[in-house]
């Protein structure tokens, strides 16, 4: 009988530490999210002291891209490791295919409650989570609907609040037995850029430095970046901008819509419309005054396009500031509850964004701004703290870094690799090439279908269906204002690219 209960209890202490080595994962992923808004990685433009605490007690990846800079897209090979001809997902158009293996159906199996809350946008239902909470569709900023556990529930506030108090809500009310993962999304810093009433007007006396590329007059890609409709010139004045309309005046602006059938004139009166009173009068306690200086300067020109920028800074910075305040909450609370040790919390964004960089806003280019995310991780445990690492990671490497850690098989056709080695400072090989691939054409912002290859010091990028290269020397010309591609100096450099780019396609299996 004796030796009974010291089999079993020595069989529960097995289980119990064993329970305890696996990490809990809390992935934080904003909506186009700028590197250079967060101020681990600059702050030049704003102070992000939350997300910042990532990088000072773990670890920064200067060299972090994405396979395809659109939104569904980045979120379907987040959660499969891989490229999307290979997981369907190709734009945002496409259903992702629900019965595909994902990393959180194989944690849930291993025993891990999992859970997703707030942006999701792959448009079939969420499998593999207990627990869910999703916005639908794109989300709004105030008064979101969210779909819960299979219901249609619209909720009155601030998303960015809304998604972090069921983020706590979940992790209060969890197993406390099980390990968990949770995949906490904000839909901010998203278009149309709606701070929360505490942060409206936060910037109005700060003038932000306009980007050195904000005037490129896209010599030498004018068949590519020359031909783009997402120019912060032509923003909504309207729903980008949040002027009112005068009776009878109408949005001349295409605002990047020009392949839609998208109304520029009524959209900032529609989501106006939707906030509570409460809502309505902070808003206009900022705005109405913004309305006024806008009516009475009459600008045109560069002086307009310039105004633009500001008040589009302003309003994606605030954005940024809620999301900041917001995670905070988050790591506060691993502190408060001690699971800060054994936690492994990512911060990323499903791609990179244009803040004035070539005239631009909007993402989609294998150009570095939208190729790249910031990703900040800190898991005690096996990270050092302040660390930085540039090796090329990409988002295909989540899955299998979750899994790796989860102690669960990494499915063998999963593309990325596990950030192991990385975090645990092993010597080992790592890839030095990376492969992109943009579909969403037509679209939104007409940027047109390309794949490529990007090394340490070019990137060639082919615009297959307008038959278009672009061959970049990032060293000598790190903001890709030069294509050599035709230039005969380049003649070995283009030809042994080409070579590594058919490699690569084959390598992934490329067919399209
Ligand atoms: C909306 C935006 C676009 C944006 C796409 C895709 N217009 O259509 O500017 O590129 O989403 O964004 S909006 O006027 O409706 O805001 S994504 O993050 O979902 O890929
Ligand atoms: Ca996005």
């Amino acid at each position: 009988m004796k030796k009974l209960f010291v089999f079993t209890a020595a069989i529960f202490l097995l289980l119990s530490c064993q329970k305890e080595t696996r990490p809990n994962i809390i992935f934080i992923m904003s909506d186009d999210h700028a590197e250079k808004a967060i101020s681990a990685y600059d702050s030049t433009l704003l102070k992000t002291p939350n997300i910042d605490r990532l990088a000072t007690e773990g670890i920064r990846f200067e060299n972090s891209y994405i396979t395809n800079s659109i939104c569904a897209p980045s979120r379907a090979v987040l959660l499969t490791g891989k490229y999307s001809h290979i997981n369907g997902k190709r734009d945002n158009r496409d259903t992702f295919n629900p019965d595909q293996m994902t990393f959180p159906k194989l944690l849930q199996e291993a025993g891990y409650q999992t859970a997703v809350i707030g942006k999701w946008h792959l448009k079939s239902t969420p499998v593999g989570f207990d627990d869910w909470r999703v916005l639908k569709g794109q989300g709004r900023y105030y008064n979101p609907l969210f779909y819960v556990n299979g219901d249609t529930v619209k909720y009155e506030g601030y998303t960015t609040d809304l998604i972090t108090d069921f983020a706590l809500e979940f992790l209060d009310n969890r197993d406390k037995d099980k390990p968990f993962c949770l995949l906490f999304h904000h839909k901010a810093p998203h278009r149309n850029w709606m701070p929360a009433p505490r942060h409206i007007g936060m910037f109005k006396d700060t003038k932000f430095p306009l980007p050195e590329t904000f005037y490129d007059d896209y010599k030498t890609r004018e068949k590519t970046a020359g031909t783009q409709d997402m120019e912060v010139k032509n923003m909504y004045s309207g729903y980008d901008m949040k002027i009112h309309f005068l009776e009878g005046e109408r949005e001349m602006n295409t605002g990047g819509g020009r392949s839609t059938n998208f109304d520029g004139t009524n959209s900032w009166k529609n989501v106006y419309s939707a906030l509570t009173p409460e809502q309505k009068e902070v808003f206009d306690s900022y705005y109405d005054q913004v309305n006024e200086e806008y009516r009475n300067a009459n600008l045109s020109g560069k002086e307009l396009e310039e105004w633009k920028y500001q008040r589009y800074m302003e309003d994606y910075l605030a954005c940024i500031v809620s999301v900041d305040e917001n995670i905070g909450r988050v790591l506060d609370y691993l502190e408060d509850n001690k699971l800060d040790k054994n936690t492994i919390v990512v911060y990323t964004s499903d791609q990179g964004f244009y803040l004035g960089e070539h005239g631009w806003f909007d993402k989609r280019w294998m150009y570095e701004e939208s190729f790249k995310s910031p990703l900040l991780i800190r898991y005690p445990k096996k990270i050092k703290p302040g660390r930085v690492d540039d090796k090329f990671v990409m988002n295909l490497d989540f899955a299998p870094t979750f899994l790796d850690y989860a102690g669960v098989d990494i499915p063998e056709d999963v593309q990325g690799i596990s950030l192991r080695s990385i975090f645990e400072e092993k010597d080992e090989p790592w890839r030095e090439s990376m492969y992109y691939h943009f579909y969403a054409y037509p679209a939104w912002h007409d940027v047109p279908k390309h794949d490529g290859i990007r090394n340490k010091q070019f990137k060639l990028i082919h615009y297959y269906e307008i038959g278009v290269w672009e061959l970049f020397d990032l060293e000598n010309d790190p903001h890709e204002l030069k294509n050599v591609h035709e230039d005969g100096e380049y003649a070995r450099v283009r030809h042994s690219m080409e070579i590594k780019y058919y490699d690569i396609r084959e390598e992934y299996e490329v067919e399209d």
